[in-house]
């Protein structure tokens, strides 16, 4: 048996090298190396902040909401899981703090882990809300994520910057600069002019 496993790996390593060569195709503007910082990829300087809420983790939706960002064209450039604290939601909610649900959207957002990321390319923000559909699940189309996943206000799964000004905002609260990566995506000349 041992010695089976032996004499496969190679053949298994051999194989896997030329499927992976052969799967990866070759685009003049982003070599293999172009999955690490290329400066012939376009520049596209459009980022959004989208967070699983805690009903989301704990639903576990979180993959079928990165699949949906992934699947549309958009790159993702940060990604972390982390327990909110009271001071970073009161910051990032800084609109909503009068409101009479504030007090029930805290214990909403630090009742478990967010997972928070940055996503980035054209028209990311207006797409995004797109997606996410509106505030009241009641109102969302189908199709969109509050629209397939949730049915009340206060339990919406996700948020979404709603301005370019609110997403950079809400980037630089979440993350510090060095959490977001620079890399070259091999398909962003084939989902966006240059
Ligand atoms: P948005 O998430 O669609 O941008 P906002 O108006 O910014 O909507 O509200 C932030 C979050 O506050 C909502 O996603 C929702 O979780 C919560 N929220 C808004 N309005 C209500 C409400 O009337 N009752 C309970 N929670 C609310
Ligand atoms: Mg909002």
């Amino acid at each position: 048996m041992l010695l089976q496993r032996v004499m496969f790996l190679p053949l298994f390593t051999q194989w896997n090298r030329q499927t992976t060569k052969n799967l990866v195709p070759r685009f003049p503007a982003v070599r293999l190396t172009g999955f690490r910082s290329n400066s012939s990829v376009p520049d596209v300087k459009e980022r959004t902040l989208i967070a699983v809420k805690p009903d989301g983790v704990q639903r576990r939706l979180v993959g079928q909401i990165i699949r949906r960002f992934e699947q549309r064209g958009f790159k993702l450039v940060g990604l972390k899981m982390l327990q909110v604290s009271e001071e970073l939601l009161s910051q990032h909610y800084c609109q909503l703090t009068q409101k009479p649900f504030y007090p029930s959207l805290v214990e909403y957002m630090t009742s478990g882990p967010v997972v928070v990321m940055v996503w980035e390319g054209q028209n990311v923000v207006q797409s995004s809300r797109a997606m996410v559909g509106p505030t009241n699940p009641a109102a969302a189309p189908a199709g969109t994520v509050r629209g397939d996943f949730s049915l009340h206000v206060s339990r919406n799964v996700v948020h979404a910057s709603d301005s370019l000004e609110g997403a950079q905002r809400e980037i630089q609260l979440w993350f510090q600069g060095k959490e977001l990566v620079k890399w070259g995506c091999w398909d962003q000349t084939l989902t966006c002019e240059e």
